[in-house]
């Protein structure tokens, strides 16, 4: 567990390096929206879609040189996600990792630019890499932007502000999780097997894994925003507020398992992205006992 520890360590100062070099000011007159969209891109992201998109591409022996441009592109679009889904016609979130968010300190008009910046920024600097032929990238740039749009987070999104809870509970919740947050984790996962030239078997497999990975994730953010709030602030419906912590708990653990069998469509080369599943779930099972590849 230490070592995948190390893993995220290392790996947010080598996603932030190549960040930096990408969102760097070069304009007079923009340095408020930099100000605004560094602030958010740096303030303490753990970078898990640029770990996920490297850990799924050394299945496929590709060095995570190659997939640097994909990777923070991925950053790019969870960060425009999270200024936006701040804003208050939003999820209307004071606070983002601590800080005040992004609109309280440069205002609604800037963040939201901020957001739509980072967005388009991302597709730029995956179609501007020369290390990605011209058909690979718009292929790749193609499975972000259904990722993001309609059918991905836009579309969970929407669902989520606009659920009637009372209503087929537990599809749409599925539903939703696997719009807002799920997609861009099988997007970070699947672009990064298209540089591997993975297979569609592959393609599924992964897919089916970083859905289920995706979907735990949702359903363990919502139990620690929980128990940060100690359960006090009315928050949206989500699984826990709406089976309770015990029964998203076991969702969770569930979700995560089924991320777990998925990749034994890997077997032999799937440690890494084991560890991050049971990195993830710590808090929700013990470890001890948990050898590779073993379920909780
Ligand atoms: C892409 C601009 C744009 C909009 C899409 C606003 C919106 C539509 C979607 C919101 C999706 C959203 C906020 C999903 C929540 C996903 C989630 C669990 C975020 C927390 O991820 P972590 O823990 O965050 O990886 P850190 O802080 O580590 O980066």
């Amino acid at each position: 567990m230490e070592s995948m520890n190390d893993a995220l360590r290392e790996n947010i100062g080598y996603v932030d390096g190549h960040l930096r070099e990408y969102l760097a000011n070069d304009r007079l007159l923009l340095d408020r929206l930099y100000e605004s969209v560094n602030y958010t891109l740096f303030s303490g992201g753990k970078r898990l879609r640029p770990l996920f998109c490297f850990l799924t591409g050394e299945l496929f022996g590709v060095p995570r040189e190659r997939l640097v441009s994909l990777a923070c592109a991925l950053e790019m679009i969870h960060t425009a996600s999270l200024i936006m889904d701040d804003l208050p016609h939003m999820d209307g979130a004071e606070q983002r990792r601590g800080q005040p968010a992004n609109h309280l300190v440069f205002g609604q008009d800037v963040a939201a630019l901020a957001s739509i910046g980072l967005l388009t920024r991302a597709y730029e600097v995956v179609l501007a890499d020369p290390q990605l032929g011209p058909e690979l990238k718009t292929a790749i740039v193609e499975r972000l932007a259904r990722a993001v749009g309609m059918s991905g987070m836009v579309g969970g999104q929407f669902a989520d502000l606009y659920f009637d809870a009372s209503e087929s509970k537990a599809a749409a919740l599925a539903f939703i999780h696997e719009l807002k947050t799920a997609s861009l984790f099988v997007a970070s996962g699947v672009t990064a097997a298209m540089v591997g030239l993975a297979g569609e078997e592959d393609l599924a497999a992964l897919a089916t894994f970083a859905r289920s990975f995706g979907v735990g994730f949702q359903i363990l953010d919502d139990l620690s925003d929980r128990a940060e709030d100690g359960g006090d602030v009315e928050s949206a419906a989500n699984y826990v507020t709406i089976h309770g912590p015990e029964a998203a708990r076991q969702a969770a653990r569930d979700s995560l398992n089924r991320a777990r069998e998925a990749l034994d469509h890997f077997a032999g080369k799937n440690g890494k992205l084991l560890a991050l599943c049971r990195l993830l779930g710590r808090d929700q099972w013990p470890e001890s006992g948990s050898g590779e590849g073993s379920r909780a």
